[in-house]
């Protein structure tokens, strides 16, 4: 099956990846829903990744993100985020690459026009937009910090539960299934939506590449029993 998916990339003028949580475990970065390091097991993202929760307790909900930032920080991109950069940049226009995840690995890989659609965990911005005062002040030092004139708080620039997703990096993402011949969903449950959706959007062949079956298998052409790591060098080189 790997050779037939092979033969799917090089016969593909336009190639859409969809790329999760899975995509940089090999990295040492947890995902939602593994049990054993999972940050499902130990947080539950459905309580803390919501204003809601940021608003009824801002120093927890800033912990977690401060926890996860100082982890992101200490890992590097894998040989599959490194292969996914390499493709595109022999590749000019032909690979687009969508990501749910926030921790900026296939940015640091090398990867062009990366479409983030659930933002950057190592970004912040205001709380409360749009700002009508103290704009030129600096964030008051604190657990999350905040403006010393209107009390403003820092947030993560992470897209949470019930939040929109960025408007033109949706759309961009929707345009790239329309029009690809092949799409590559990889290390993804498929639990997450709208992003999830984009697989059954996709014009093309789907391939599926996880080491576990997901909410997306029935709607693949293809699923590759592996990891991104190890998948993603064969069927790019
Ligand atoms: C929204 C940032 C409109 C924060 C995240 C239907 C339509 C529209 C919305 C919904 C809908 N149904 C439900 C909803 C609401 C909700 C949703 O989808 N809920 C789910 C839980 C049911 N969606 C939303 O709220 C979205 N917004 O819809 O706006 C709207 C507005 C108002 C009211 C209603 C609707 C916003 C969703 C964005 C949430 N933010 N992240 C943060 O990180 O703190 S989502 C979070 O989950 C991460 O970004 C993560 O990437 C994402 C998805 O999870 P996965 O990436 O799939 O990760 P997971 O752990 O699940 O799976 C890992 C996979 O990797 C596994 O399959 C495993 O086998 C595999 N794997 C493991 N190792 C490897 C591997 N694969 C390859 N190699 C390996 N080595």
């Amino acid at each position: 099956m790997i050779d037939q998916v092979r033969q799917w990339v090089v016969d593909a003028r336009r190639i859409a990846v969809l790329t999760g949580a899975g995509m940089s475990a090999e990295s040492g970065v947890p995902t939602f829903r593994d049990a054993q390091t999972g940050l499902w097991a130990r947080f539950d993202p459905q309580q803390l990744a919501t204003e809601e929760a940021f608003r009824a307790n801002p120093a927890l909900v800033w912990d977690w993100y401060a926890m996860r930032r100082a982890m992101i920080a200490e890992v590097a991109p894998n040989v599959g985020h490194v292969a996914l950069a390499a493709f595109a940049q022999r590749h000019p226009g032909r690979l687009t690459l969508i990501t749910q995840n926030v921790d900026g690995l296939h940015q640091r890989a090398g990867s062009p026009g990366v479409l983030a659609l659930h933002g950057n965990i190592m970004e912040d911005r205001w709380l409360d937009v749009p700002r009508t005062c103290c704009g030129t002040q600096a964030p008051l030092p604190g657990r999350p910090p905040k403006c010393g004139v209107c009390g403003n708080l820092r947030r993560p620039a992470v897209v949470w539960f019930c939040e929109m997703l960025p408007e033109q990096a949706f759309e961009e993402a929707e345009r790239a299934a329309r029009e690809c011949e092949l799409m590559l969903v990889v290390g993804t449950s498929g639990v997450v939506y709208p992003a999830a959706g984009l697989a059954r959007m996709a014009r093309g062949r789907v391939a599926i590449l996880n080491p576990e079956p997901t909410e997306l298998d029935d709607a693949a052409d293809a699923v590759l029993s592996g990891t991104a790591a190890t998948l993603l060098p064969q069927l790019l080189e």
